[in-house]
């Protein structure tokens, strides 16, 4: 079974959380040991990257590491093409849909598809759209973030991903945002579109995953509140909120 085939199988019995890990930010096995605790804590996958300062050996390495330990599907979540693992079980080919840098929005895109090819890796096609504050992503993406008081620019760029045959829509609020995507934007988008939707940035705890849930986000994203292994307590409590 494609990793695709399997998120849609488990989309259609509810909303699934996926804990993102950030190669930088660890050595290859203290993110093993995370993503064990988050499996044994329900997480539905991992996905791996970060804005700045993932290599192809930071990368290969922590994608083995958390490989080794658990069997949820293992997702590269890149941030260009100058890493790709040939170890990850699926890579978002993404596109940043509201960036200012066409390199963003189709150049790294470019440079990757040979590669993704291939190694063999399975792709599966997200419009990535940056909501303020936007954080490192927005930052280092150049991106012209999408207001917090404008859903319905949201809506557009969410359609227009759908419209182009993109399989997944990712609103994101950036890693560390004060606060979430709002609610009203999670609402209207999911109202607009019919592929599934992840919403990430700023979920750090279970009310507010609840929240982002119950506004419609169809996968939720949470990277911070796991990193260095601190908050696996807190974890537990989002991916109850989510499985509920
Ligand atoms: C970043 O949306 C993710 O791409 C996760 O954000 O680190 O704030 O959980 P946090």
């Amino acid at each position: 079974m494609t990793v695709d085939e399997l998120l849609r199988n488990k989309l259609r019995k509810g909303t699934l959380h996926m804990t993102l890990i950030d190669p930088a930010k660890q050595e290859p096995s203290q993110a093993g040991s995370i993503v064990e605790e988050a499996c044994r804590l329900g997480t539905d996958a991992i996905m791996v990257g970060g804005s700045t300062d993932v290599t192809q050996q930071n990368l290969d390495e922590t994608v083995l590491a958390i490989k080794a330990n658990v069997d949820v599907p293992v997702i590269y979540f890149p941030s260009g093409a100058h890493a790709i693992s040939p170890h990850a079980d699926a890579i978002y080919f993404m596109s940043m849909l509201n960036s200012r840098n066409l390199n963003m929005v189709m150049g790294e895109q470019v440079r990757g598809a040979p590669i993704v090819k291939m190694l063999k890796l399975e792709p599966l096609s997200m419009g990535y759209i940056i909501v303020a504050p936007g954080m490192k992503v927005g930052e280092v993406g150049q991106a012209d973030v999408i207001p917090r008081d404008s859903p319905k620019t949201a809506v557009a760029y969410a359609l227009a991903a759908q419209f182009l045959g993109m399989k997944y829509v990712y609103l994101e609020a950036g890693s560390g945002a004060p606060e979430p995507v709002p609610e009203e934007m999670i609402r209207a988008v999911r109202s607009a579109i019919d592929v599934p939707l992840l919403v990430g940035g700023g979920i750090r705890d279970a009310e507010t995953a609840a929240r982002v849930k119950a506004a419609g986000a169809s996968i939720v994203v949470t990277g911070t509140v796991v990193e260095e292994g601190h908050s696996m307590s807190r974890l537990q409590g989002i991916i109850e909120a989510i499985h509920s």
